[in-house]
């Protein structure tokens, strides 16, 4: 990477994006400047500023819902599902098509490499857009019912801006809902892209609006009072402080929040595949992933093997330009997070008594970034192997029986997901039904699609995204 700065130029000059100087919102189907004041949005790999986005406030919120409950009042409320069908197939087609732009453009606002946003985000969004299109004439087979709560207001966080929208968006359009959504701060760009998709597809105005802003624009929009539903993806924290602005109204909410997971693996599992399966499960987009399998859970007669192997292959691992096709880790989404992520894995150095280990590599002088990094000597009483990090770090604890495994692996107020690695069958069925995990992975990690639902226990949240049980969160008598 030569000239970091050089990024956004060079790619605009080849067609590849077409950076604005600068974003309104999307309300009723147009692009308006917002009544509040504006903020940058940044490239963390390179802290150049993409775009300056206006910041909407309780009155844009305000204009927003109601364009969105116009919509569905008037036209998309009352549209026969097979005509809803026809505005997602649309979309869903154009998301192909303008693959490469959604791609870079995604890659430039969040850091994470070009060939995950290439070949996982944008694909699955496509994907999801096609499910929920087919979908939309069929709900009254769903044993759903077919009618629709309303106006959805839906936040969104950074770690995948335009696969959460997608999320969020698809079934909530397929069930007959009109949306507001927020996306989070630091990555508002795609988002804005899809709104001129949905200009693109003629999707009836006010169908989709997305406001921008910070965290105060997400509380102005759940806290609106002419909102049906509530939908949130993103810290537990703030998860709770949305259940309860929103207890005591009528609002349903789904709320998917943060994880803690462990990844399993036992002495007969195939382990070229296990290391494979470890290394994606915590340094896929750069561990920014709820379901990331943070904490390693090896049983002890092949801990020793396993963690060489898995430090052999964390040696080849490229950090760095997440525009590389070759790059395997990208730049850490913000400031904010990578100081997060450096506080954490100081505590866990003190906490392990030194346990900390990454391999040698360089990493650029601009930009966010922190190494793949793994520590020993972890216990369950750290603070690593309890707090998510949300980010390139593993805390590796070993197991000696199954019993013991589950023990560890549900010892975490979370249960969002789970990986097993072993021959077993059995042993497959047996831990699957112990752990109190949403998702459970066997001898593979983080696969996404579109027909299986995801979601957590305890602190992780509730309701279900993906497949038949996401319309649940959108339809009428459905919970
Ligand atoms: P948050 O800080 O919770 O932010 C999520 C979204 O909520 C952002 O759009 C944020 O705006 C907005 N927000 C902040 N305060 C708000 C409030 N009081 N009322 C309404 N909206 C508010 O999370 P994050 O740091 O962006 O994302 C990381 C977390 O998300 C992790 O814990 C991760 O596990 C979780 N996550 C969970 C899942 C699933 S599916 N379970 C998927 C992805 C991420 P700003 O960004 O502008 O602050």
């Amino acid at each position: 990477m030569s000239n970091p700065f050089s990024y956004a130029p060079a790619l605009e000059s080849r067609g590849i994006v077409n950076l604005q100087p600068s974003y309104g919102l999307f309300i009723n189907g147009e692009f308006v400047d917002g009544a509040g004041s504006s903020f940058k949005t940044i490239n963390p790999a390179t802290e150049e500023v993409l775009a300056e986005v206006s910041e909407a406030d309780a009155a844009d919120v305000d204009k927003a819902v109601k364009a969105a409950r116009r919509a569905h009042t008037r036209v998309w409320g009352k549209m026969p599902g097979r005509e809803r069908a026809k505005y997602l197939y649309r979309i869903a087609r154009i998301i192909q098509e303008r693959g490469r732009e959604l791609a870079v453009l995604e890659t430039l606002d969040n850091g994470k490499p070009i060939k995950e946003a290439r070949d996982v985000d944008v694909p699955i969004v496509a994907a999801h857009f096609f499910y929920y299109a087919g979908w939309a004439d069929k709900l009254e087979h769903s044993g759903f019912g077919t009618r629709s709560l309303g106006v959805a207001a839906q936040v969104i966080p950074w770690n995948f801006p335009l696969l959460m929208l997608a999320w969020k968006i698809a079934p909530a359009l397929a069930a007959g809902n009109t949306v507001v959504l927020k996306p989070a701060e630091t990555t508002p760009l795609t988002a804005l892209l899809f709104a001129e998709i949905c200009q693109q597809a003629d999707l009836p105005a006010g169908v989709v609006n997305i406001v921008t802003g910070a965290g105060a624009t997400g509380q102005a929009l759940i806290a609106h009072e002419d909102v049906d539903k509530v939908a949130f993806t993103g810290s537990t924290e703030v998860g709770k402080a949305i259940a309860r602005v929103v207890a005591g109204t009528e609002k349903r909410v789904t709320l998917e929040l943060g994880g803690k997971a462990a990844n399993i693996v036992f002495d007969d599992a195939p382990l070229d595949q296990a290391i494979e399966g470890i290394v994606n499960g915590i340094f896929f987009n750069q561990g920014h992933v709820c379901c990331a399998g943070s904490r390693l859970l090896v049983q002890e007669s092949v801990a020793d093997e396993v963690l060489e192997r898995l430090k052999s292959r964390m040696t080849s691992l490229r950090v760095g330009d997440p525009l590389d096709k070759n790059t395997d880790i990208g730049a850490i989404n913000s400031a904010e997070q990578l100081a997060r992520i450096r506080e954490l894995a100081e505590i866990g150095e003190t906490e392990t008594g030194g346990g900390r280990w990454s391999p040698a590599c360089e990493l650029p002088s601009q930009g966010f970034w922190f190494p793949p990094t793994v520590f020993t000597g972890v216990t369950q009483a750290h603070r690593i192997a309890r707090e998510e990090i949300f980010g390139p770090v593993l805390s590796v604890l070993t197991f000696r029986t199954p019993t013991e495994a589950v023990e560890k692996a549900n010892n975490t107020p979370y249960g969002l997901s789970a990986g097993i690695w072993t021959e077993k069958g059995s042993r497959i069925l047996w831990m699957a039904d112990q752990l109190r995990a949403g998702v459970v992975w066997a001898n593979t990690f983080n696969k996404f699609d579109p027909t299986s639902p995801f979601g957590g226990y305890k602190e992780s949240g509730y309701g279900r995204e993906g497949g038949r049980h996401g319309l649940e969160g959108y339809l009428k008598g459905a919970e």
